[in-house]
């Protein structure tokens, strides 16, 4: 083991600033990162190498003392903080009782509250049930095997700009070829894409764009042939887009009067993200079947589709399942999770960050005509940058800006299928403080490298 293994105390009471010793990467991290290099697969990129010892509110303290704001939330996932007091309370206790079974041989409560806490808050009333699993993916794959197996029919819908996983179905659903599927086909077949709602781009209305994507659907696939359609309701890694208003609902009409099981993959919107419990609530949107995962269990592995009762239960016994799905861990890091962002109002907080950053980036909009739209819903915003006076992608600016913040101590994270869209995903434990200092350095980034 190394010094890194001595126990640095994160969550919720680690001083909230920003406080550079060092330079970004300091003189240890740099050390790791040569131990990254000799062991770690080149494959598994790292964004910003400083390693981390401790983390919580809203800061991430390195190796080297430096104390970074963090605007990324580990990709959405810390949404209640790091190291959350009611996370890392079960963790504990559940670690000291066992850790452990596996749910297929022996199960446990745990697993079992936590998919009676999800029938309560994905949307929708009707009867709902859920299965565990670790991953994203693993959940996106299992949301698919249980449409087709509800449906007796194959082929899967997804759009342009999307991002499921990284396995063999979720890279086929994933449309961005660097570095997600480059090299790794062949692909899983009767993976079909239509036209996502892009207002920046496309212009339409939700409805023109959702009438777009079912003749494609209907001309290209055929209702009669499709057992699902999946669909972020708003878009993570492919740029944060957010589909016109009415698009989502039209959609989810036609799946319904077709017999289309209509699959929201909420992985990265979900849990309080957006300002709603999930993205879907904004427009009253009802999926049959909801993927989960990242903000669940504030930070560690887990993952589940909810959904219809009657779609779940068309799996045979012993079709759903695998070694560490529902961990006991996991679950009871999932419980405090929830409770923390019932008990602290998170969804509401969402919102007020939302507001906040907003007004933060139209300001922003307004002084650099790089930025071409401000979009976003609570706490997930993003801005789009192109090439003044027009949509070609900016890339190489919005790289330079997300470097500017990283070398001043701020985590941020661009996305986009070009690569130019800037986003924030503060976990909602930040402060106001903290979060306009992280907007302050993100301004001067821009202004720095206009
Ligand atoms: N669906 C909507 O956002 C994960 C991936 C980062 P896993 N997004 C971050 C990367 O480069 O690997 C994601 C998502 C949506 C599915 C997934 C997949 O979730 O837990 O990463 O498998």
């Amino acid at each position: 083991m190394t010094e890194s293994a001595v126990a640095a105390v994160g969550g919720p009471t680690l001083p909230q600033e920003r406080r550079l010793v060092t330079d970004i990467p300091g003189p240890r991290s740099l050390e790791r990162l040569e131990r990254k290099r000799a062991h770690v697969a080149d494959g598994v990129g790292t964004m910003l190498p400083v390693f981390v010892e401790a983390a919580g509110g809203g800061v991430l303290v390195d190796v080297d003392g430096n104390s970074l704001i963090d605007l990324g939330s580990g990709i959405a996932v810390t949404t209640v903080g790091n190291a959350a007091a009611a996370v890392a309370r079960n963790v504990h206790a559940q670690v000291d009782a066992f850790t452990h079974t596996c749910f297929m041989i022996t199960p446990y409560d745990g697993y079992v509250d936590v998919c009676a806490a999800l029938a309560e808050l994905t949307p929708g009333t009707h009867a709902k049930k859920s299965a565990l699993f670790n991953s994203g993916a693993e959940a996106v794959e299992n949301a698919v095997k249980i449409a087709r197996a509800a449906t007796g029919r194959d082929a899967v819908v997804v759009f342009d700009h999307a991002y499921h996983g990284r396995t063999n179905l979720t890279m086929a659903m994933t449309a961005k070829n660097m570095p997600y599927k480059n090299g790794f086909g062949p692909f899983a077949g009767e993976v079909y894409r239509a036209p996502m709602s892009y207002p920046l781009r496309d212009g339409l209305s939700g409805e023109q764009a959702a009438a777009r994507a079912i003749d494609v659907i209907d001309k290209q696939v055929g209702a009669a042939n499709l057992a699902c359609i999946v669909i972020e309701p708003i878009q993570g890694e492919g740029g944060f887009v957010v589909p016109a208003p009415g698009f989502l609902p039209a959609l989810a009409a036609w799946a319904q009067a077709n017999g289309v099981v209509f699959v929201a993959d909420e992985i990265q919107s979900g849990f309080c993200r957006t300002g709603d419990w999930f993205a879907c609530d904004h427009e009253g949107v009802v999926p049959d079947l909801v993927t989960t995962a990242k903000g669940i269990a504030g930070g560690l592995p887990l993952a589940a589709v909810t959904g219809r009762a009657e779609l779940m239960d068309a799996v045979h016994v012993g079709g759903l399942g695998g070694t560490y799905g529902g961990n006991p861990v996991a679950c009871a890091a999932a419980l405090g999770s929830i409770e923390e962002m019932r008990a602290g109002r998170l969804d509401a907080r969402a919102r007020e960050l939302g507001t906040r950053m907003r007004a933060r980036l139209e300001a922003l909009a307004a002084e650099h005509d790089v930025i071409a739209e401000v979009r976003g819903r609570g706490a997930m915003m993003a801005i789009e940058l192109c090439h003044p006076g027009s949509t070609d992608p900016d890339p190489v600016r919005t790289a330079a800006v997300s470097a500017y913040c990283h070398q001043h101590g701020v985590v941020t994270l661009t996305c986009g299928t070009w690569g130019n869209v800037f986003r924030f995903l503060p976990p909602l434990s930040i402060g106001d403080e903290l979060l306009d200092e992280g907007f302050d350095v993100v301004a001067e980034a821009f202004a720095a490298t206009s």
